[in-house]
């Protein structure tokens, strides 16, 4: 018997595509979109194609497993969860005695989407006192950029961007991370709209825009302040706008006029004319729209380029056009009541913080050390920066890792214990997107395999065995949706649990254009000078700077980007045979005068260095990428790489210029056969 049943795309995308998926005797079949989503509108992204052969893999973990042999030796022996779950109790309570509930640091991202399951640990750890968890690793830099000059809250609606006539897509491999956007851009453009790519690199999108400026990577706030100078210059300017809405432009115009756009030709490593021509037709467009993406947040000044592209569409007046403006996020319309999952009040004040980002320095620097290490949800040991620390730190004798997976990843082989998670077919959750207005639930529709269990369920577990009795320790998944959803935004408004448990897709209240009533800065304005920032003791108008890597300055001399992979979501998708040989060797981008300068032939392998690191990687010699810029998309499991060591051995744990995030796209790296 074969049935068919709702679910939702769990992974880290803006996309949160409805899905369709065939159940036949307690397995999944096929997964396929649903059409009446009205966004994802029936069509899923290849690699999800492939989601009932990772779901179904022989590789799945189904019991817990505890080492028995050396550390990262890969060897684990089979134990029942009643044994697991004492060690992990007599851990912690031997931790916390010798140590202090500080030595045990909780590490977990994004690899389940769900509200639910992904914030399961947080109310347990929380109660523990355990060290806090700054979870910034991807788009904090980007958010707090943004909000700077726009305000928190929600952007503009990608479904409306068919009614624009002027389309940028600013950092943002939008074929490749964003597929479901493209529809509506491509239908703008049947109706009239130019698509305009601003990226280092040819990338999918750039193959199908009308036009690319392929400019120097971490050059982009000298770009859009050059933008800024003509539209002032040729007064492209909504007067009307600028004048009820912004705040600071008397100060923007001084600053703009540091950057004719000559200067910032030099800086970017385009020409004047271009970006002259740019800032005309954006000027000129009835309703210009920009999707940003993080690419350019991911660099050391990258929070700074990012307000300097969003301080664009003010200046033109796009963000009260029909079809125009700009998007970033789109989740903060679904302001779920988030506290009552995670309490942040049952931690114990002046507890001691780490950033993600810096995982390698918390396990081999941080005084008192850390002993526990309880990983779910991520990869560290291939996603987080400044791979060989982080290995490093896992590879202490002194330190206890527990790894909540459902396959035995890099980090997983570097664990103590292993944990079985169910995956998002198997569990209840609710969702939200990043890229679109509409929330689902999905409940399971095949049960886990082996022993493997939901993350909240071994929380619960965890907690009952250490005699935590807040209600959150014993709540199921429906009844904390229930108070996910009790928040008084009227953005939810209608939104209850009974709509969602049909399992359509309910689209939250956002108005059709979020700017409508007004901008959630300080002072209720777009912020062109910003008192917040000068606060910070930072710039507070835009600056043109170009972000660049201190440490490999005047001893490496091509910049690297790390963009992700068409066939993995960062390091997901590893794990599924069929995607690794579609996504082929782990390649490296190279410019053919950079290549010849060095001796370099196409298909040749390389090794790929700087003071941080080195890996090996297969060469493709290219004109889809600049002189002085190379590439090496995707995040390939270490072992999938001809050196054993992934793209992430190169990068900095060095925090972007504001909200911590790691600038994962300015590397100075050299090139050299591999010997
Ligand atoms: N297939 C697939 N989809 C994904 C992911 C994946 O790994 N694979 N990851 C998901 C996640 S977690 C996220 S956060 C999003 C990220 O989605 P994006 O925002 O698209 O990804 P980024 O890594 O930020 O890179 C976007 C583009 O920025 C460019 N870029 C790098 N540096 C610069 C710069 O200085 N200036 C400019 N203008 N461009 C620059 C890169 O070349 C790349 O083409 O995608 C999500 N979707
Ligand atoms: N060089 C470089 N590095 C990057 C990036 C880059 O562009 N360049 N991108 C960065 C970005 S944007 C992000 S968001 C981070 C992402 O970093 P992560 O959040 O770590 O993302 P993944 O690599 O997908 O790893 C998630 C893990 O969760 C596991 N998982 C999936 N579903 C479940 C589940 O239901 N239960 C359990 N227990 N586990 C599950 C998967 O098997 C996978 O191993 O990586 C960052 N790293
Ligand atoms: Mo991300």
């Amino acid at each position: 018997m074969e049935s068919l049943w709702p679910s939702v795309c769990p992974f880290d995308c803006p996309d949160t595509c409805g899905l369709l998926v065939k159940v036949r005797d307690q397995r999944a079949v096929a997964v396929g979109g649903d059409p009446g989503h009205p966004f994802t509108r029936g069509f899923i992204c290849q690699k999800m194609r492939h989601y009932p052969a990772r779901v179904h893999s022989p590789a799945r973990l189904t019991q817990p497993l505890l080492r028995d042999g050396a550390k990262g030796s890969g060897a684990f022996r089979p134990i029942g969860w009643g044994e697991a779950l004492d060690i992990i109790e007599r851990q912690i309570n031997q931790t916390v005695e010798r140590h202090g509930a500080e030595a045990i640091l909780p590490y977990s991202y994004a690899g389940h989407m769900g509200v639910v399951q992904r914030q399961a640990g947080d109310a347990f750890f929380h109660k523990l006192g355990a060290s806090r968890l700054e979870r910034t690793i991807c788009g904090t830099t980007a958010g707090l950029g943004f909000s700077m000059s726009l305000g928190r809250g929600p952007s503009t609606d990608i479904e409306s961007v068919v009614d624009s006539d002027f389309i940028i897509i600013w950092g943002s491999n939008t074929l490749t991370t964003n597929l479901h956007a493209w529809p509506f851009f491509s239908e703008a453009r049947r109706r009239g709209a130019r698509i305009v790519v601003i990226d280092p690199y040819q990338n999918r999108t750039a193959r199908r825009a009308d036009q690319h400026l392929m400019l120097r990577p971490g050059s982009d706030a000298a770009l859009a302040l050059a933008m800024m100078q003509v539209l002032i210059g040729e007064d492209l300017l909504a007067h009307d706008f600028i004048a009820r809405h912004t705040l600071g432009f008397e100060q923007l115009r001084e600053r703009a006029q540091e950057w004719p756009p000559e200067r910032a030709a030099q800086v970017c490593g385009l020409d004047a004319q271009e970006i002259a021509g740019l800032a005309r037709d954006y000027g000129r467009a009835r309703a210009p729209y920009i999707r940003t993406g993080f690419g350019f947040a991911r660099q050391v000044r990258g929070g700074m380029a990012m307000r300097a592209v969003a301080l664009l569409p003010a200046l033109v007046g796009a963000l009260h056009q029909p079809g125009g403006g700009i998007t970033r996020t789109t989740s903060e319309a679904a302001p779920f009541n988030m506290k009552a999952l995670t309490r942040p009040d049952l931690a114990p004040p002046g507890v001691r913080s780490f950033n993600m980002v810096q995982l390698g320095r918390a396990l081999t620097q941080a005084q008192p050390p850390v002993r526990l290490l309880y990983v779910y949800l991520c990869n560290p040991a291939v996603v987080a920066p400044d791979t060989s620390q982080v290995l490093a730190g896992l590879m202490r004798q002194d330190l206890f890792t527990v790894v909540q997976e459902m396959f035995l990843t890099e980090t997983a082989c570097l664990a103590d214990l292993v944990l079985p998670s169910a995956c998002s077919l198997e569990m209840t959750d609710l969702y939200r997107a990043y890229g679109h207005y509409h929330v689902q639930m999905a409940k399971p529709v095949i049960p886990p395999p082996g022993q493997a269990r939901p993350l909240l369920a071994v929380f619960q577990e965890l907690a009952g065995r250490l005699g935590f009795t807040e209600p959150v320790f014993r709540a199921g998944e429906e009844e904390i949706i229930s108070w996910l959803l009790r928040t008084g935004s009227p953005y939810l408004e209608g939104i209850t649990l009974e709509g969602l448990a049909s399992g359509r897709p309910l689209r939250v209240n956002a108005p059709a254009n979020p700017y409508a009533a007004g901008f959630l800065t300080p002072s209720g304005k777009v912020e062109f000078y910003s008192q917040a920032l000068e606060a910070l003791g930072l710039d507070p108008l835009p600056a043109g700077a170009p972000s660049q890597d201190d440490e490999g300055l005047g001893r490496y001399a091509l910049q690297l980007i790390t963009p992700p992979r068409h066939q993995f979501l960062n390091s997901t998708f590893n794990e599924v045979p069929a995607l690794v040989a579609q996504a082929g060797p782990a390649v490296i981008l190279i410019h053919p005068r950079d290549a010849a300068a060095r001796g370099i032939a196409d298909g040749q392998e390389v090794r790929v260095f700087n003071g941080r690191g080195a890996c090996v990687l297969r060469v493709r010699v290219s004109q889809e990428t600049r002189p002085g810029v190379t590439v090496a998309e995707g995040l390939y499991w270490g072992r999938h790489t001809p050196g054993g060591q992934g793209i992430n051995h190169l990068t900095s744990q060095d925090l972007a210029d504001l909200g911590g995030s790691c600038a994962f796209h300015c590397n100075l790296v050299e090139v050299a056969p591999r010997q």
